[in-house]
Order: structure tokens, then sequence, then C-alpha cells
């Protein structure tokens, strides 16, 4: 038997390899079949996951973890659609992530109402405003250079989501062309201007009271060590952003933590006479709900050019945050350190223990605590949109950068469990990870215990209940009085599990951290439900 000729989709399926790909993510669909044909032909991992929702987060938890681009397979239309609000996340939180997207037949583009299955009027329109960049290609040729491009795009700060959508027929036909190996994609970061660094360099040199709001860009541009070269010769304390947790020590003498929701933290960062803005835009959870009004003045390193003082005046720094960090640390005078820095960060830490003291809040800080002592150090956790997350935004050390990942960016419910999955099959034989979801949110993807199941992925998966979506009816109950559309039927997420051959075990508060501690240290993907109802700490932004 001859064997069969290479398609559009074995292209597709070269590029990704030669451009470093070793797992992909996805759920195939008529139209992409040619590709889903030239997977099972080559050495690229696959791990099909339950929705197209999923799978666009599985695929950030994949990036996020390795820092590498992710591959993304999804077919034409509903499939495309589907996995456009987890790429919101991925956009707003600068993570890298490469979708090739199967599109109707050559002959129905261009808005032609042929009636296709699955066809849009205009399916690049749909996707445009979610990522970097988006682009049909029409000819097998084509393909590499369109895959290299969306890497590079990817990859380039601030990271995000592309897009190359492929006909029907162009992943079907002949590839025309020799096996693609000679790909590569050459990202270019913004590079800091010298005359920006020489003048940051002088205002941070000559600051009485500087400080430092560390974000996300510092994770992702992995400028951890630069930042904390900078804090220590500036003795300027330094607070991060829930998309920057563990990027500066939590313990550190310099480390205001990550209280942003905490109007103490809001005062000393106002106070700053030269604040330091780097790798952030600023935005609600980095700005105690936009009520920071910082007095003195700010410098905004960034490498996304529209966030640059979208939110306050500022000395404009476009560019990545490793490089600009690096510039500024070979620019400053070192100063001694005279104790007033760590002497206001201990008071800061101190007031803020103070508040939460005053509330009734055992019950959460235990729970969070217990969570803590369970998980080692470097085990990556995925958080989802609950309670518990919204805490440990503020209130988790993470011990090692980037070893806590969010929905903060784009807040979209469902994230936690398949992102960790994707986080889960970033090296080959699995890594553990931990997901953390409400009822509510472990609905999106609970039939991802499949695909945990079928790849035999370590994830351990908390799934804290309070019987609805818990932060909305602590809103309404606030705001109205009683909550409406709150309140959820659910199913016994422990037999569900088992059902589905993930071992599951009902724990309780006094119990959760051996309970998890012993699902993190089992083989394979585990379960652990805790019935529990948590509750918010007081937020200081309202009257403010
Ligand atoms: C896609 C999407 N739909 C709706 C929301 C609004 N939302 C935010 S939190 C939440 C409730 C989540 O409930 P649960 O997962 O049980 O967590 P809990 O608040 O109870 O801790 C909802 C519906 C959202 N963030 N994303
Ligand atoms: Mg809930």
């Amino acid at each position: 038997m001859s064997p069969s000729p290479r398609t559009g989709g074995d292209l597709v399926v070269e590029s990704l390899s030669a451009l470093g790909a070793r797992t992909v993510f996805g759920v195939p669909g008529q139209h992409a079949l040619g590709t889903f044909s030239a997977l099972s032909r080559s050495d690229l991992r696959y791990v099909g996951l339950r929705t197209e929702l999923s799978a666009a987060f599985a695929a950030d938890g994949y990036a996020r973890t390795t820092g590498s681009p992710a591959a993304l397979l999804v077919s034409t239309g509903p499939g495309a659609l589907i996995s456009l609000a987890a790429l919101q996340e991925a956009a707003a939180s600068s993570v890298p992530v490469v979708t090739v997207s199967s599109q109707i037949p050559r002959a129905g583009l261009g808005g032609l109402r042929k009636g296709y299955l699955h066809e849009l009027r205009d399916q690049r329109a749909s996707v445009r405003d979610v990522v970097k960049s988006a682009t049909v290609v029409t000819q097998p040729g084509q393909l590499p250079s369109a895959l290299a491009a969306a890497w590079e795009t990817a990859l380039t700060p601030p990271y995000g989501p592309t897009w190359v959508e492929v006909p029907q027929d162009v992943l079907l036909g002949e590839a025309g062309i020799p096996p693609v190996t000679d790909l590569v994609a050459t990202p270019r970061p913004p590079q800091p201007r010298a005359e920006l660094l020489d003048e940051a360099a002088r205002l941070l040199t000559g600051a009485s009271r500087p400080a430092v709001l560390a974000g996300g860009g510092v994770v992702r541009s992995g400028a951890e060590e630069a930042l904390l070269e900078l804090a220590e010769a500036l003795r300027a304390p330094v607070a991060v952003t829930f998309g920057a947790k563990g990027a500066f020590p939590w313990e550190h003498p310099l480390s205001l933590q990550s209280w942003l929701e905490d109007r103490h933290t809001t005062d000393l960062l106002e106070d700053a006479d030269v604040l330091l803005v780097v790798g952030s835009g600023l935005g609600e959870l980095s700005s105690n709900y936009h009520t920071f009004r910082p007095r003195g003045r700010v410098v905004q390193v960034e490498a996304d050019l529209g966030k640059l003082e979208a939110n306050h005046p500022a000395l404009a720094v476009h560019a990545d945050a490793r490089l600009a960090l690096e510039g500024l640390t070979a620019r400053v005078e070192r100063r001694p350190s005279d104790g007033v820095a760590e002497k206001r960060r201990a008071e800061l830490l101190a007031r803020v223990q103070e508040r939460l003291d005053a509330q009734d809040l055992g019950a959460e800080r235990e729970v969070l605590d217990a969570v803590r002592a369970a998980v080692p150090d470097e085990t990556p956790t995925f958080w989802d949109m609950t309670i518990l997350a919204y805490w440990a935004w503020s209130a988790w050390d993470a011990r090692v950068s980037g070893s806590m990942s969010s929905a903060q960016g784009a807040g979209g419910l469902g994230y936690g469990f398949p992102a960790a999955i994707g986080a889960a099959a970033s090296v080959p034989g699995g890594r553990r990870v931990l997901a953390v979801s409400g009822d509510g949110g472990a609905m999106y993807g609970i039939a991802e215990l499949a695909t945990v199941r079928q790849h035999d992925l370590p994830v351990t998966w908390l799934v804290v209940d309070d019987g609805g979506y818990g932060i909305l009816r602590e809103y309404m109950t606030g705001a109205f009085g009683s909550a409406f559309g709150t309140e959820l039927a659910r199913p016994d997420f422990v037999a569900l599990a088992e059902s589905f051959g993930v071992p599951a075990t009902l724990t309780g508060p006094e119990s959760l951290e051996k309970d998890l501690a012993s699902a993190i240290s089992a083989q394979g993907p585990n379960v652990v439900v805790l019935p529990a109802t948590l509750r918010m700490f007081a937020p200081t932004h309202l009257g403010a």
C-alpha cells in the first residue's frame, strides 16, 4: 500500500512540532479532521477535553506553567465560539495560546451564505475582539509561516492568544511542500528606551519613600530576580498583584505581600513619593477597585502599550518588565538600609492582621491555612472564581513564582479544574497540580473528570460546596436584603467523581489538611469535597 499523501493537516502538525509544541489540547470537529488524522501520525501528545471552554482553559494552564505557547485545536463555528470565553482569560492575563481553528471550505468563505454546517458569516470577526491576531490561511503553502507568525505574536510581550483558521479543504488537500522542520519564531520583546530608564533611575534614586507594585508582567517575563535586586538596592517595599503571586519573596523584610484590597496597603502605596508600577495596568483588582490615588510620581513599566497611563499619569516606559528592571538595577544608586521601609512594612502587615482579627473570619482563615499546609511549595495551584480563591488572591503565600494562577484577568467561571489539567499534562508522565473550585464553578468543568481519568492526570481537585453561588448570595443579600437565583441543586460530588473512576473524599474543616495532603501524595486524579459556607472579609474600598 502506498503511504497516504501528506495533507494540509500534516503541515499544521509539523509546523507546531517544529515550533516547539509537545502537547496539544482540543476537541475535534468535522472540518478539523484533517488535522486530527495528521496528529495520529505525529509525536505530539493530544489531550482532548470535553468542551472547547475547558480545552482553552487547559491550554492556558499549560502555557502559564511552562512559559511556552500552548497549542489548541478547535472546530468551526460553535467550537470556535465556545473557546472564546476561555481565550479572554488568556488575553487578559497575557498567556500565550496558539489556536488553530478549522473553517468551512474555501468555497463558502466571504459571507457567501451557502449554508455549510457550523458556518458563521465572518468567523474571524467574532474572534478578533479576543485574540492578539487572527489569520485565515487560504493555501497550504501559507501554513508554516502563518503558524510561525502566530507563535511569535503569542510570545511577544504582552503575551496573549493568537488564532489561525484553516478551511476544511486546505486541511484535507495535498501538502504540496516538503515536511516542515526548519521553522522558527523570534519574538522581540519591547526594549526600554535609554532616556526613559535614565529618568526613571534618577527619580527612584532621589526618592525618599520609594515603593514598588509588581504585576503579572514580572512573572511572564521572568523578572523576579531583577525585581529583588532593584528593591534591595533602593530599600523599596514591594507589593505584588494577584497576577504576580510569588514574584517577590513573601517573607522578605521589604515584602508588603498582596493585600491590595486592604486600605492600609493602598495608603502605603499612595504615600510613596516615587512609585514604580511594573508589569501592571493598575486595573480594578490591582487598585483596590480604582480607589487608588497615588500622590507621588508614578513610573509605569508595561509591555502592553494601551495600558500605559490608562489609569494614572506616569513616566511611561513601554518595555518588557525584565529588560526594564535589569536596566534600572544597573542605573540606580544603592542605598544602605536604614530600617525605615522594613518598619513600615511590619506596621502595615500588623494593621492588615488587626483588621482581619476584628472580623469573625476564623473559619475562613483556618481553611486557607489547612490548604496551604497540605500543598507543597512548588505545586502549581489553579483557582476558580470562588470565595476561597478571593481569599487566596490576598492571603495565599505563594512560595514559588507562578505557583498560584487564577482567572483574575477576565474572571470567567470554570477556569480552575481544566487549567489544572493543562498544567498536569505539561510534563510527560504528569505533574501533581491542585485545582480549587466552588460548587457552581465545578459544574462548568465537571465533564473533565472523564479527561483526568482517561489520561490519568495527577490533578487533586478541591471543591468547596456551599450550595450555591456563594459570592453572589453574599453580594445580593448585602445590596438588596435577599438573594435570588443563587441557590443550586447539585450532585453528590463524591459519588459523581467515583462514577468516573476518580477517587473522592468527603472532608470537613478539621480533617481538610490531612485529607488534602493524602490526596496530593496519592497517584492519579482525585477529588476532595469540603462542604463549607465561607464569607469574604469586609471590603475597604466602599465609601472611599
Ligand atoms: C462565565 C461566568 N458566568 C458567571 C459569572 C458570575 N459569577 C462569578 S462568581 C459566581 C458564583 C460562583 O459560585 P461557586 O463556584 O459555587 O463559588 P462560591 O461563590 O460559592 O464560592 C458567578 C456565577 C462568571 N464570573 N463567569
Ligand atoms: Mg458555591
